[in-house]
C-alpha cells in the first residue's frame, strides 16, 4: 500500500504519480467503480489514492481521499449526470484573450464563480498582447479594471515573450493549479514554458474563425520542477455551475454578495424586485454592468432550479 496522485486518467486506466516518485499504470478495484452514481467518473485527476501492488507490477487504486474540491462540468451526452475535471485544487487560472479567440465576460464569469463556490483562489492571465489593436487594448484595460476591483489579480502580458512569463513562474510553485480558457487562448503554451521539456501539443488559430483547434482533449495533471502540479484540461464552454442553484448564485458573485443581505426580500435575486440593494448598487455604478449581465445570462440559462449535489461531499 502507498499513497500517490492521479495524473492522467485514460479510461478504465490511470497514472498514478506515488509517493516515492514512480509512475505506475493503475486499474480501479472493483468497489470504487460501482461508488460512480452522479459523477460518469469515479477517481479523477488530482485524486490523491491508496494504491496497492495486487501482484509483481500490477498496481489497483484501491482507495480514493476525501476530495477538498472539484471542478465539474456536464456531460455531453447524458443531461442529469456530470464528469469532474479535476479536483483538490489550490489555484484556478484563466487565461482571456481579448482577440484570437475573443473571450466572452460570461466565459469568464462562469469560471470564478465556480471558483468561488468551491473557495479556490482564481487569476486572470491576460493573454496575446502582441496581438491587441488600439481598441482592444482599451477592451482589455476596462475588463481588468473590473476584476482587479473585484479582487481577482490580473496578469497581462505575451505568452511569446520569455521574460514576461518568468514572472508568472513564481505563482505556480508548490500549488496545484488548473489552467482553464477557451481553446485557443493558450493553456498548453504556458504549460511547455513551465514545464521544460514537456512538449504539449500547441494549436494553430484558425485564420478564418480565429478560433482554437481543441487540440487538448483530456485533463492531466503535469508535476512541476518546482514543486507543486499544473493541470491542462480542453477548452471547454459548458464549464461549471452544475450544482449551483438559482437562489445561490449572487452569493458567489463577491461585489453581489456584499450588498444582497440588505435586499428588502429574503429571497431576492435581483431582478426587479422592489428595495433590491444589487440593483441600487448597479444603478451607483459599483457593481460592473458587465458583471450583472453574466449573472442574468447565468440565472436564466445555467443555473440549477435546486441544488442536487453538495459541494462538500
Ligand atoms: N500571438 C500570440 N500567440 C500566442 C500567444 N500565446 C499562445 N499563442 C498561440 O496560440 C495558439 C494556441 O495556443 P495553445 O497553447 O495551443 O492553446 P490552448 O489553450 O492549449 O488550446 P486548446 O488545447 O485547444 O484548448 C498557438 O499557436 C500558440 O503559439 C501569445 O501571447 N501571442
Ligand atoms: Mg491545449
Ligand atoms: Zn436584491
Amino acid at each position: 500500500m502507498q499513497k500517490g496522485i492521479i495524473l492522467k486518467s485514460l479510461g478504465q486506466v490511470y497514472d498514478v504519480l506515488t509517493e516515492k516518485g514512480d509512475k505506475v499504470s493503475c486499474t480501479l478495484k472493483g468497489n470504487l467503480r460501482m461508488k460512480s452514481i452522479s459523477t460518469t467518473n469515479p477517481a479523477v485527476v488530482g485524486d490523491s489514492v491508496i494504491i496497492d501492488e495486487v501482484s509483481p507490477g500490477e498496481y489497483v487504486i484501491a482507495d480514493i481521499a476525501p476530495r477538498k474540491n472539484y471542478i465539474i462540468r456536464k456531460s455531453k451526452k447524458l443531461s442529469k449526470q456530470f464528469q469532474i475535471i479535476a479536483s483538490n485544487i489550490d489555484r484556478v487560472f484563466i487565461l482571456v484573450t481579448i482577440t484570437h479567440p475573443k473571450t466572452q465576460n460570461t466565459f469568464i464569469d462562469r469560471i470564478l464563480i465556480t471558483a468561488e463556490a468551491y473557495d479556490i483562489e482564481a487569476h486572470l492571465i491576460f493573454n496575446k498582447t502582441d496581438l491587441y489593436s488600439e481598441k482592444n487594448k482599451a477592451d482589455a484595460r476596462e475588463r481588468i479594471e473590473v476584476y482587479d476591483t473585484i479582487g481577482y489579480p490580473c496578469h497581462s502580458l505575451s505568452l511569446l515573450d520569455d521574460k514576461q512569463v518568468a514572472s508568472l513562474k513564481n505563482l505556480f510553485a508548490n500549488k496545484v493549479s488548473l489552467l482553464c480558457g477557451m481553446s485557443g487562448t493558450g493553456k498548453s503554451t504556458l504549460i511547455n514554458y513551465l514545464v521544460p521539456g514537456v512538449n504539449r501539443k500547441t494549436g494553430n488559430i484558425s485564420k478564418a474563425h480565429k478560433k482554437g483547434m481543441h487540440l487538448t482533449t483530456f485533463s492531466e495533471m503535469i508535476p512541476l520542477p518546482q514543486g507543486g502540479f499544473v493541470a491542462d484540461t480542453p477548452g471547454v464552454q459548458e464549464f461549471g455551475l452544475v450544482d449551483i442553484s438559482k437562489y445561490e448564485l449572487s452569493h458567489y458573485f463577491r461585489e453581489m454578495n456584499l450588498y444582497r443581505n440588505k435586499c428588502k426580500f429574503n429571497s431576492c435575486m435581483h431582478i426587479n424586485e422592489p428595495g433590491c440593494a444589487v440593483l441600487q448598487a448597479l444603478e451607483e455604478g459599483k457593481i460592473a454592468v458587465s458583471r450583472y449581465e453574466s449573472y442574468l445570462s447565468m440565472l436564466v440559462n445555467e443555473a440549477a432550479e435546486v441544488s442536487y449535489e453538495s459541494r462538500s461531499n
